[in-house]
């Protein structure tokens, strides 16, 4: 019988946020096993086997380990491709290559503005760290323009990667989240029609509810 895999660090982490909603789309059991950031235990000899750059999410199953949440959210899919929401890697090279597109895009044109809000605009007042106004203004403009091209495309197609909600949607999730529910960014993403409506849609999932669940019994 098939163990649980294993997923180490805090579910309010937005990168192994990412990997649970994946393990939640794809109903794969998993076990989270609880780091504690502010002791440094992700710094530790023991932790940093598993992830060398010493951050979370860490991700075992059974004899493999892995690091990068969207390096194992594709590695949950291949493997469980049979189990829970099978066309969430797509079914086809086609497909796959259009889900790698936005997942590439989310990873190199969304991620670096939204990460860097996120933290400026929801940790960094939690963990008395002054606020850089600079760095929050010019990420605000860099996400203004990626989230211009996402209004666009999703005014074309019900996702980013076609008719169906894929991997590349559930990648935005995370941040987008705290971006709109924790900040006063959120009318970024509320302004724009097409993105406002694909925001409602994927933040309504069961997987993304039980994953903020989880964030608040924290
Ligand atoms: N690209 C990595 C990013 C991992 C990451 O930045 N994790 C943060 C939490 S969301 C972390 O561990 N920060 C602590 C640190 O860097 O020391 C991924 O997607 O897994």
């Amino acid at each position: 019988m098939a163990t649980a895999v294993k997923v180490y660090g805090p579910p309010i982490s937005t990168a192994v946020s990412r990997v649970l909603v994946c393990l939640l789309e794809k109903d794969v059991e998993f076990q989270l096993i609880s780091v504690n950031m502010s002791k440094g235990e992700h710094k530790k000899p023991d932790f940093l086997k598993i992830q060398p750059f010493g951050q979370v999410p860490a991700f075992e199953d059974e004899d493999i380990s892995l690091f990068e949440s969207r390096a194992i959210c594709r590695y949950v899919c291949e493997k469980y491709a049979d189990k829970g929401n099978r066309g969430l890697y797509g079914t086809n090279p086609l497909a796959k290559a259009s889900i790698d597109q936005w997942l590439e895009a989310e990873g190199q044109s969304f991620n670096p503005p939204t990460s860097t809000l996120v933290f400026q605009l929801a940790f960094a007042p939690k963990m008395k760290i002054k606020q850089d106004q600079g760095l929050i203004k010019q990420s605000e403009g860099k996400l203004a323009k990626v989230l211009d091209v996402y209004d666009k495309r999703l005014g074309e197609t019900q996702f980013l990667a076609g008719h169906d909600f894929s991997l590349a949607d559930l990648s935005h999730l995370p941040n987008t989240q705290y971006l709109v529910g924790a900040t006063e960014k959120g009318e970024l993403f509320t302004s724009r029609k097409n993105v406002a409506r694909w925001w409602a849609e994927i933040s309504s999932r069961d997987s993304w509810k039980k994953v903020l669940d989880m964030q608040k019994s924290v």
